[in-house]
């Protein structure tokens, strides 16, 4: 058969190091570039696949988010912009991992499992992140498609998140949006200069954010929007990757995991900064006080802001729906309890990962879903935008009703729905709080988040550590969750789990309590029964103070 001729001929020119194993991991493939050619050919392949079997358009996404500039990765982006399908992470796995002479057999079974229609056509939409690597890389994912016969369209340097909204795009026939970087840019800019309209008293004060572009993508693409916002919003743009290195000190990871501010940004006290990742799909934001005190609004700080916006227009909309946060085991007790306590909205805990807790926020008319370090979004439901509609559109509603429902309409456009979106995130974010006329500070002191410590424990094999409850509970090994209880009870407010990673080989440990030092305290202690009952290596784990 033609097709697998071609294929044959060239994966030979994209060979796979004999006996590596890599795993379609929590976010798609990603290690040293070097490693990777063999994976992107083998993913244009896949994608192909995957397109013939949906019968619409599949992304793929050459990007190693925040990881080192020597790293690269790829994701695969499903036709609704949602993340693949579990059974196609398995095939992922296993067709990077088939050796060079079991590919066409590996390709094969994917086919026959699947029972695919190899005469039906293909078409797949490739991004690719500003890594050096990306270059070649990206070329060898259309070189997997063409190998198939599939059609491809190279949209070049894009953030992750505008990939995922063209095929959401494209596959709903434009409903979503026109599937071209100006057409992401015209929709989410009227929507947010209609959002602000409402904001007649905002001051250029208030309309100033600097931005930490992490040296990579979101920074390229900020410049370009610029335009689109009509001086609506003045940004001030650092790390733009004109000299800095990506993700080098800078970018959200780096802000969340350090807890201070990044290199390369001229910050005054008081002021609004916000940092990307890499491939600008987190954003997380910040401030240092007059003191010199930084503070961080993270993922957490992000749902609240914007549920409780979201939950205060359902109410003056008169509009009774279920608004939901989801939230993982690493949101700050604070937050949840603020959220449930205080705002009265439902929350969910998830899985880490995205994919878990976007399947969640599907549940509900208004899912705000958030990952503590940045990465998160809001949907709404087909039956909630069309109430939207039709509020906004009925002559016999009253003023203020109306001017909620516009909003609403507003905030549904301003949002990237198939994904975490750091650009869209941001102009939702400075939306709500020029129309709130809120500062940084009041966003921040909605709620005070407890003292916490993340740490790590490396062990011979992570996977003797099964979890239960959303990751907050550990099944096994044996006594494992009875010690971490135990030391639980020891602190005032305290809270603890331990994970194994999906992205390091590691296990992560979690600790947060009434103040720092015990927050401190019971992390160590947790590390060393990890350590102790879990085959620990190397040293045992050292006390922080
Ligand atoms: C990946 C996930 C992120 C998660 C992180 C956890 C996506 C797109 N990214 O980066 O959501 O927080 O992994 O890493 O799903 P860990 O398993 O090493 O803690
Ligand atoms: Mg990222």
């Amino acid at each position: 058969m033609a097709p697998f001729q071609e294929v044959s001929k060239q994966s030979a020119l994209h060979p796979k190091p004999a006996g590596l194993v890599l795993h379609y991991g929590t976010a798609g493939f990603r290690t040293n570039a070097k490693l990777l050619d063999h994976i992107m050919f083998r993913m244009g392949l896949l994608a192909t696949l995957r397109s013939k079997k949906t019968k619409a358009t599949i992304g793929v996404m050459v990007t190693a988010s925040h990881n080192p500039e020597e790293d690269n990765g790829v994701k695969l982006v499903d036709p609704m912009g949602e993340m693949v399908t579990p059974t196609w992470e398995g095939y992922a796995t296993q067709l990077a991992n088939a050796e060079q002479e079991d590919l066409l057999a590996a390709l094969k079974d994917v086919i026959e499992k699947e029972a695919i229609n190899m005469s039906q056509e293909a078409n797949v939409f490739v991004g690719k992140d500003t890594r050096s690597s990306s270059v070649s890389l990206s070329e060898a994912v259309l070189d997997g498609v063409s190998a198939l016969g599939g059609q491809s369209k190279d949209y070049g340097l894009v953030t992750t998140p505008q990939l995922h909204y063209m095929i959401c795009c494209q596959n709903t026939q434009g409903k979503y949006g026109e599937a071209t970087v100006e057409g992401y840019y015209k929709k989410l800019c009227q929507a947010f200069i209609q959002l602000t309209k409402n904001a007649s008293n905002c001051t250029d004060d208030q309309k100033h954010l600097s931005v930490d572009g992490a040296n990579g993508i979101g920074a390229i693409k900020v410049r370009e929007m610029e335009s689109h916002l009509k001086k609506e919003l003045h940004l001030s743009l650092f790390n733009d990757g004109s000299t800095g290195k990506l993700n080098h000190q800078c970018g959200a990871d780096f802000v969340k995991v350090q807890q201070k501010p990044p290199t390369g940004m001229k910050i005054n006290s008081g002021e609004r900064c916000c940092s990307f990742d890499g491939d600008a799909d987190r954003i997380v934001y910040y401030y240092t006080d007059s003191e010199g005190q930084f503070h961080l609004l993270d993922g957490d700080k992000v749902a609240t802001l914007i549920s409780t916006f979201l939950k205060e227009l359902l109410t003056q909309a008169g509009l009774d729906m279920e608004i939901a946060v989801v939230q993982t085991a690493y949101a700050n007790g604070s937050s949840t309890n603020y959220l449930e306590d205080t705002m009265k909205v439902i929350v969910r805990c998830t899985k880490t990962g995205v994919k878990h807790l976007h399947h969640a926020a599907k549940e509900f008319d208004i899912g705000v879903y958030f990952e503590a370090n940045g990465h998160g979004t809001v949907l709404f439901s087909k039956a909630a935008e069309e109430k939207f509609q039709q509020l906004a559109e009925d002559s016999n509603t009253n003023d203020e009703r109306k001017r909620a429902a516009l909003l609403l309409q507003n905030t549904v456009n301003v949002v990237n729905q198939t994904v975490g979106d750091a650009i869209s995130d941001m102009l939702l974010i400075e939306a709500i709080l020029a129309i709130k006329g809120m500062t940084i500070q009041q966003w921040n002191s909605i709620y005070k988040d407890l003292p916490n410590r993340q740490l790590k424990v490396k062990v011979s094999d992570r996977r003797v550590i099964d979890t239960t409850d959303a990751e907050r509970r550990a099944v096994s090994p044996t006594g494992l969750q009875e010690a971490v209880d135990g030391l639980v009870k020891k602190y005032s407010r305290a809270r603890s789990f331990v994970r194994p990673s999906g992205t390091e080989d590691v296990v992560r440990v979690y600790a947060e309590a009434e103040t720092q030092e015990s927050a401190d305290d019971l992390a160590h202690e947790v590390s060393l029964a990890v350590y102790r009952l879990a085959g620990g290596v190397g040293g045992e784990p050292k006390p922080l103070h």
